[in-house]
């Protein structure tokens, strides 16, 4: 520093942290402060320069000198650039325009790599690739470098990050809301067939895709009391909690594809208010000095990795409530400020609420009207409820989160309190609609008292949702019909459904880029962001030679994943093979034992010689799947499959023409690997229990014929695909409700099905666990006695669906005809599609 800099004395010690102090304390004079922020040119050479500045100055390394995570760093860093001007104009135009926005509630995002959807959306991949090479770089080897965001457990979290994907498409002001978890979804290993769980220390290696604003933190407090004050003549409730925490948002950017737009997902991570206490320290106690800063951060410290049965822990509740508190503090306070009048609030904001687990946005945006804005109780509810619309997710009543009214009062004393006050106006419109029915009135309560007082957050998010919607046509029907019927009695209008859908950025043109390029080169590139128009493909069925060339999509796929699953797990996909997946969580009602059941039947019928192996047609069955930790069950079938999988996979008397594969650690960026080399997509849950199912979608798009029930979307696939080119089998859902009511008795089907018998004799024989009777006996006499999913009862019709693949996937020609009719005929599965449907129906917003 040379003598003559005089450098000038700060103002203060304390940095400046008022949000509101936005921008140059004086008219910038410099004319690139004056310019708007520059887009480095779409050419090889600017990336190139950008990517080496990143890599020098950003990384401080030189190229030479630079490791695999250096070079990805800086690659991702100088995306980020050809981002950045989209982002901030974006953010600027959402904020002068005054619109109506979205702010999608989801404490779960399954959002998978970045790197490569920021390629595709600002359409730089052959730049990126054509700049990487000149640096004596792969870029798909950078991309290999990506970990991916693991903020979800499955179908739920996955869902929120295919809509942020279309809205920011459709140029939709939209931001995500969510829980910055330190630590993702568990990654899973198998250790002797055996499912092991890891910690997935995914920020590890620093992560390129944030951005940080603890200047924009929020407080959060927690416990205490509450206690009613006079306020010049009006009675007012304050809130005095006894401890809190700070939240600091951090930004991701959610890319529209080729349209300029970036929209924000912001992502909450709490942190100690006093992070340190130096007095503490100083007298040596180290631990106490910094146990506020643990404490605090425990709370976004990992994701609970149920996705079915709440455990009803109080982190999990602060959890939600933290995020939820952050993200309403944030949009009122720094999206529209401290001076809008929140009677408009309505016109600029609906919250969704991504199944029940943010619901208890509803009563800490009362206590900030009430309580804080001091607006009258009834105003504050008539804002309040136009506020919020509620997705529910599953049909599964343990899946349904109940908070025991102790819990909730000890941690939200004054949320509790507005609750009962909202259940006690709710329940007086009960009685003025069905006067005298109080059975009714307990049924519908919010706040049950069976067996212990509790709080029904579905109840709570349906009475203060302005819409109610389900994740497929049956699901939705079934939430009107049964789980809320009550409710759906009482306010018809309120129920709706949308239909799930997928986005075709990451799921076809990212995944499947050899479909992608058929397709454009057939129909043009308008199918991305308009996929309905895959019908246009119909006609091409009929032509062999785009039938060619579909096949040689296909095999393409199947050797790309083949090369990923032999890399990654050791796992051979011999050509040929008919690939039969089933990827998704592992839950008795998804039935993976019923897909094990068919491969244990078809080992069987050649043990016993019924059939020979010449006669079974070779196929490689991949299960992709994690179980919650908790659900012991889950974890057992998981030990069998992969136990069946190293019986079968090395007996010679099968010559090699049915295996098992099972990669380890399904994610998102597996899925995208293995979705575009399936022939078959299992979809088998029992009717009635899988309320959408996503993966189906996915399948479906990229030319897989879908074997499944009635259930979820299946319904509206197979109507869409036709019947002719969809394996369907088993028990309608009605049949179900039927055969449950009449009592349903497994063991029957073993005793007069042979086929059944053996089969779940094989597995008690010991033959898949060293002779060893015991290891499988509870799975077997679960199924033999309870069978709560009503395996046994649909074996027989899907074995025989099972015939009806063989028979079809024999004759190639006809089986390419109905995978081309599958991908042309799935364009509705588009989330732009079902994006369109929540803006219409539910959220009366729009582009703009
Ligand atoms: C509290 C524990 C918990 C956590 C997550 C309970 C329930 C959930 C999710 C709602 C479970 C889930 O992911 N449901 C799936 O949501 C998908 C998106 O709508 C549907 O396609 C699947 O059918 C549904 O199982």
């Amino acid at each position: 520093m040379s003598a003559d800099v005089v450098l000038p004395v700060p103002a203060d010690e304390s940095p400046d942290t008022e949000i509101d102090h936005i921008g140059p304390s004086s008219p910038p004079t410099h004319a690139l402060a004056k310019a708007p922020v520059a887009t480095p040119q779409h050419s090889v050479d600017a990336f190139v320069k950008v990517f080496l500045q990143e890599l020098n100055t950003g990384q401080g390394v030189t190229l030479s000198r630079s490791t695999v995570n250096d070079q990805y760093l800086a690659l991702a860093r100088t995306v980020r650039q050809y981002l950045m001007t989209r982002w901030l104009e974006t953010s600027r135009h959402y904020a002068e325009s005054g619109s109506k926005a979205i702010g999608y509630l989801s404490a779960e995002y399954l959002l998978g790599r970045q790197l490569g959807n920021a390629l595709l959306a600002t359409d730089l991949g052959e730049v990126a690739e054509e700049a990487m090479r000149g640096c004596g770089l792969d870029l798909a080897r950078l991309r290999a470098q990506e970990v991916e965001p693991g903020l979800g457990n499955g179908g739920l979290g996955r869902l929120a990050a295919c809509f942020v994907d279309s809205l920011a498409t459709m140029g939709i002001p939209c931001i995500g809301y969510g829980i910055r978890y330190e630590y993702g979804i568990f990654k899973q290993s198998f250790v002797d067939g055996r499912q092991v769980e890891q910690p997935d220390p995914w920020l590890a290696l620093g992560n390129p895709w944030e951005f940080p604003h603890p200047e924009a933190s929020v407080q959060v407090n927690f416990g205490g009391h509450t206690e009613t004050y006079d306020d010049g003549g009006v009675q007012r409730t304050r809130w005095v909690p006894d401890w809190n925490v700070v939240g600091v948002p951090y930004n991701y950017m959610v890319p529209g594809y080729h349209n300029g737009k970036v929209n924000t997902l912001r992502l909450w991570s709490a942190k100690a208010t006093n992070a340190f206490d130096l007095a503490l320290f100083n007298s040596g106690d180290y631990p106490e000095a910094v146990r506020a800063q643990t404490f605090a951060e425990n709370i976004t410290k990992v994701l609970y990795p149920e996705d079915s049965t709440p455990q009803g822990r109080e982190l999990r509740l602060q959890q939600q409530y933290f995020f939820v508190a952050c993200s309403i503090r944030d949009f009122i306070e720094r999206v529209l400020g401290p001076d809008f009048d929140l009677h408009q609030l309505p016109e600029r904001i609906i919250f969704q609420l991504n199944d029940t687990h943010p619901v208890i946005a509803v009563p800490e945006l009362m206590r900030i009207l009430v309580d804080e804005r001091h607006f009258e109780w009834d105003e504050a509810w008539q804002i309040t409820k136009q506020c919020f619309a509620y997705t529910c997710h599953t049909l599964l009543p343990e899946a349904l989160e109940v908070w025991p009214t102790e819990l909730l009062g000890r941690l939200l004393p004054r949320h509790l309190e507005i609750i009962r006050r909202i259940n006690a106006d709710f329940l007086d419109e009960v009685r003025a609609s069905f006067p005298g029915d109080e059975q009714r009135v307990r049924n519908m309560s919010i706040i049950s008292d069976d067996p212990n007082s509790s709080v029904r957050m579905a109840f709570l998010a349906t009475v203060a949702g302005t819409k109610v919607n389900g994740v497929a046509e049956l699901h939705s029907q079934l939430l009107a019909d049964k789980v809320l019927h009550d409710f759906d009695e009482l306010w018809p209008e309120k129920f709706t459904n949308v239909t799930n859908g997928i986005t075709p950025r990451r799921f076809i043109c990212l995944a499947n880029p050899w479909l992608s390029e058929l397709i454009s080169d057939t129909l043009g590139v308008g199918w991305v962001t308009d996929l309905e128009r895959l019908a246009e493909l119909e006609p091409y069925a009929q032509d062999p030679d785009f039938r060619r060339a579909f096949r040689e999509v296909k095999q393409k796929a199947k050797v790309h994943a083949s090369d990923i699953l032999r890399a990654r797990d050791g796992i051979e996909l011999p050509p040929g093979h008919l690939v039969d997946i089933m990827i998704k969580r592992l839950h008795e009602y998804k039935r993976q034992t019923l897909k094990l059941l068919h491969v244990v039947s078809l080992y069987e019928q050649v043990l016993s010689g019924e059939i020979t192996a010449s006669q079974l047609q070779p196929r490689t069955v991949i299960f992709g799947a994690k179980a919650a930790p908790g659900y012991w069950m889950a974890k057992e079938i998981i030990h069998l499959i992969n136990a069946v999988g190293s019986v079968i996979n090395t007996d010679p008397r099968l010559e090699g023409r049915l295996k098992i594969a099972f990669p380890a650690n399904y994610n998102v960026t597996l899925a995208e690997r293995l979705i575009p080399a399936a022939d078959l997509s299992e979809q088998i849950s029992l009717a009635g229990l899988e309320a959408s199912g996503t993966g189906n979608m996915k399948l479906a798009l990229n030319g897989a014929l879908t074997i499944g029930t009635d259930d979820g979307a299946n319904v509206e696939i197979r109507r869409l695909v036709g019947d002719e080119n969809f394996f369907l089998f088993g028990l309608s859902e009605p049949e179900v409700a039927a055969l449950r009511d009449s009592g349903y008795r497994p063991r029957q089907y073993y005793e007069s099905n042979p086929q059944l018998r053996a089969a779940l004799d094989l597995i008690s024989s010991g033959i898949f666990s060293n002779g060893n009777r015991e290891a499988f006996a509870p799975i077997v006499s679960s199924l033999l006695n309870e069978d709560r999913f009503m395996v046994l009862a649909d074996f027989q019709s899907y074995m025989e669906a099972q015939l009806r693949v063989r028979e079809a996937f024999a004759d190639e020609e006809e089986w390419t005809k109905k995978a081309i009719l599958n991908v042309a005929r799935c364009g509705f599965f588009s989330s732009d599609r079902a994006m369109g449907d929540y803006l219409r129906e539910i959220w009366h917003a729009s582009a703009i």
